[in-house]
């Protein structure tokens, strides 16, 4: 059984959002499109509480970018997004939510990042993805969504060490791009973990 995955395509990573993937709401029509293809549709919504440890804000004299340990993990701090019950944790209008179904919501410990789908970042607790898609014997998943430097790759890097056979599709993602290139670089760093990158056409 094969699903589709869609990552955090949320308000608040789409241009005019606090965290705005550049070109996010270009690949909404392409998502739009392969969830009509498959049988099983699962979202991801990032949905912290306000004050989340990954919040720049919530650093006194730390600014979005700056690095800091959090819970014995190196954190990236973010500006304050998809806090829970706001319109930048919404999902896009533009995305036909009626596909999904089940969302997995993540983020949600103060404390610590989720960037997987799966996992927290430190890997102490799942987030009942595994167990969903295990339920409806899925055993071959494919990723689209935001970011494809973040949220989409550590997403990816769980499900194929899970043992799900794992495509990204490539063009229904984009990336922060924090420096120039990590576009590439993270999909260079799955394919050589055995992630399939594939396009978006290869499905219709
Ligand atoms: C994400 C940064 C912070 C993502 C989530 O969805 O890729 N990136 N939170
Ligand atoms: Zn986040």
């Amino acid at each position: 059984m094969e699903a589709l995955i869609v990552v955090d395509i949320q308000n608040d990573f789409l241009p005019g959002g606090a965290l705005a993937v550049d070109g996010g709401d270009e690949i909404i029509p392409l998502v739009n499109k392969l969830m009509t293809k498959f049988d099983l549709v699962v979202a991801t919504q990032d949905w912290h509480p306000a004050d989340h440890g990954s919040f720049a804000s919530n650093h006194p004299g730390k600014k979005p970018g700056d690095i800091i340990e959090l819970g014995g993990l190196q954190q990236i701090l973010w500006p304050d997004h998809c806090v829970q019950h706001t319109h930048g944790a919404e999902f896009s209008n533009d995305l036909n939510t009626e596909h999904f179904h089940t969302i997995i919501r993540k983020g949600t410990d103060t404390l610590i990042d989720s960037y997987s789908g799966f996992f927290d970042n430190g890997k102490k607790k799942k987030t009942g993805l595994d167990e969903y898609l295990r339920s409806k014997n899925v055993d071959e998943v494919f990723i689209t969504g935001l970011a494809t430097d973040f949220c989409v790759k550590y997403t990816a890097l769980d499900a194929i060490e899970l043992g799900y056979t794992t495509s990204v599709v490539a063009d229904a993602t984009r990336a922060v791009n924090l420096e120039e290139g990590d576009f590439e670089k993270a999909l260079e760093e799955m394919r050589i973990k055995g992630i399939h990158i594939i396009q978006t056409v290869e499905l219709l």
